[in-house]
């Protein structure tokens, strides 16, 4: 194994403290999902082939309360900058695509240039880093581009373009935000699949990226808009393309192979891009899952079975019906939910195979006794399958029951994780931050770029990893357009208008949710009516954390912006 040091010009040190520091201090690696199922995955209970998942997760450590923001923007916030959504530019659970921006900071749909990112902080740490795929986290390359300017103009109706916004959204991008190296999008959706004709929205750096289209595929292209988005073009063909997975990875497996060769250990943020929407992938793997979801009963009933014999489940709890296997369908509906069932399968199995490779690659640069590997998915998987994805669990990503919340997660570090470790503890997206600083011994900054720090939402991670089991924090808050969600300590859970607010608004009052996750861990039975001092002391714990945060009620938010749920 290679001796890592930070840099040998550290005066204040002595030599053997120095090389004792360095020789403990891991590369840290962050995989995240787009949009994949709690149970997707063969290790937490699906009948997707995910060997390496399962083989990471023999070796490691798996999660069975781990959170995220129930969407793709206000997760990335929280991952990388460990704050909650809010205080990183994401309180509505927006888009976050920088022409849905508001004006006021928490719905700024940027990420702060004075809130630190993990990959700033990691630098100054002196780790070498790194990110590939998915950022969905604002910004723009409108400097230089009089084309973007004139966009970023129709989508600000009364909003004066100055120097200033031009620099603060470039300054919002990944390479300014402390990856020494991106390759990757800025945006939330595109093709999975391109071939060299195709236009591609990629970047290195701060450049418009050269795709290499080195392998050959049956491109199966599934979307219903085709009005709204054309990306269905190359359905149907077979010729040389880029597919995301593999040109993602394959990016990361040569960022890999430099970092190993240099002195300073790296992190690297790996965001994939599937299994969001469209959903695109090679024919054959399409065809190969479509038999499996002739039954959705069966599904979701194996899925439960696998949960309990993998230790993540007790058997004979409760839980909801998935609305998707339990609805009623045409024979028609059932062929297409077949059908966008298998080609997400399909697009998880390619997530497996690529981070297979990775392991493979760590293995092989003898980088993996001492590297951090974390996978998780962004939230739950979205509306177009349902919920059945996340079963037990109820509700699907944007939704703030578990099942838009919770995600399978697995660590492995063999140099410290136990193998074949399943943790109660409560984890959460935006506890990344601290645990990598727990982890390099540096502490978190009072001050960055001039201003005041607040204090972190997060908390290390770090005692779990060494097999401790840990107490949940105090308090959970998630929120999506309207719709807000509070955790306290672990076991009660409020929801407050959940659905969002248009799917409430027009009964009277409030609506209000609430579980007992200890004894119901899928929610089936509120117990609001019960509890309603509880009710109550949740609700106000909500209220005090919207107004500390800047959070905006979905209904002035509607009057400020009214083309905001388009
Ligand atoms: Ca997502």
């Amino acid at each position: 194994m290679k001796l890592k040091t930070k840099t040998l010009l550290l005066a204040a040190l002595s030599v053997a403290a120095l090389c004792q520091a360095a020789t403990e201090r891991p590369n840290i690696i962050i995989i995240m999902t787009d949009d994949s199922g709690y149970s997707d995955l063969g290790c937490y209970g699906g009948e997707i082939d995910t060997p390496n998942l399962d083989r990471m997760a023999a070796n490691g450590l798996r999660f069975r309360n781990f959170y995220n923001n129930g969407r793709c923007s206000p997760t990335r916030a929280s991952l990388l900058t460990g704050r909650d959504s809010a205080h990183a530019g994401f309180g509505a659970g927006t888009l976050g695509g920088w022409n849905r921006e508001m004006k006021e900071p928490a719905y700024r749909a940027r990420l702060p240039y004075d809130l630190p990112t993990i990959a700033e902080l990691m630098k100054v740490s002196g780790y070498r880093t790194m990110m590939t795929g998915k950022w969905h986290l604002g910004g723009s390359q409108m400097k230089g581009s009089k084309g973007w300017q004139n966009w970023w103009k129709k989508q600000h109706p009364g909003w004066e373009l100055t120097d200033a916004e031009i620099e603060a959204d470039f300054n919002a991008l990944p390479p300014q935000r402390g990856f020494d190296e991106f390759f990757g999008l800025i945006e939330g959706e595109t093709h999975l699949f391109f071939t060299p004709s195709d236009k591609h929205e990629y970047f290195e750096g701060n450049e418009h990226a050269t795709l290499k289209y080195k392998q050959t595929y049956n491109m199966h292209c599934y979307y219903k808009h085709e009005d709204r988005y054309p990306y269905t073009p190359n359905h149907g063909q077979t010729a040389k393309a880029f597919y995301g997975t593999d040109g993602m990875t394959d990016r990361a497996i040569e960022m890999i192979e430099d970092a190993s060769a240099a002195p300073e250990p790296f992190f690297l943020y790996m965001a994939y891009r599937a299994p969001h929407l469209p959903i695109q992938a090679p024919q054959e793997l399409v065809d190969k899952y479509l038999s499996r979801y002739a039954n959705l009963d069966q599904v979701e009933a194996d899925r439960v079975d696998g949960l309990v014999r993998a230790g993540l489940w007790e058997k004979g709890t409760p839980y909801r019906k998935s609305f998707t296997a339990g609805r009623n369908m045409s024979e028609e509906q059932k062929k297409d939910y077949q059908l966008m069932a298998a080609i997400h399968a399909a697009m998880m199995e390619k997530v497996d195979e690529n981070v297979g490779k990775v392991l493979k690659t760590l293995e092989q640069t003898g980088e993996l006794d001492n590297t951090l590997v974390v996978y998780l998915s962004d939230n739950g998987s979205a509306s177009h399958l349902g919920d059945l994805m996340n079963t037990p669990y109820y509700g699907c990503k944007s939704l703030m029951w578990e099942g838009g919340t919770k995600t399978h997660c697995i660590m492995q570090w063999p140099k410290v994780v136990q193998p074949g470790t399943v943790t109660e503890s409560m984890g959460w997206v935006g506890d990344f931050l601290p645990t990598c600083l727990d982890i390099t011994g540096d502490t978190y900054p009072a001050e960055f770029r001039g201003t005041r720090t607040a204090p972190l939402d997060g908390r290390s991670l770090l005692p779990i990893l060494q097999g401790k089991e840990m107490a949940p924090p105090e308090y959970l808050f998630s929120n999506d357009k309207g719709q807000q969600a509070v955790i306290y300590k672990g076991r009660w859970k409020l929801l407050i208008e959940p659905g969002w607010h248009f799917r409430t608004s027009k009964q009277p009052g409030m609506a209000y949710e609430l579980y007992d996750l200890q004894n119901d861990p899928a929610e089936k039975t509120d117990v609001s009516k019960q509890n309603p001092e509880m009710v109550q002391q949740l609700a106000k714990a909500c209220a005090d954390w919207q107004a500390q945060n800047g959070i905006v009620d979905y209904a002035d938010i509607l009057k400020i912006r009214p083309d905001h749920m388009k």
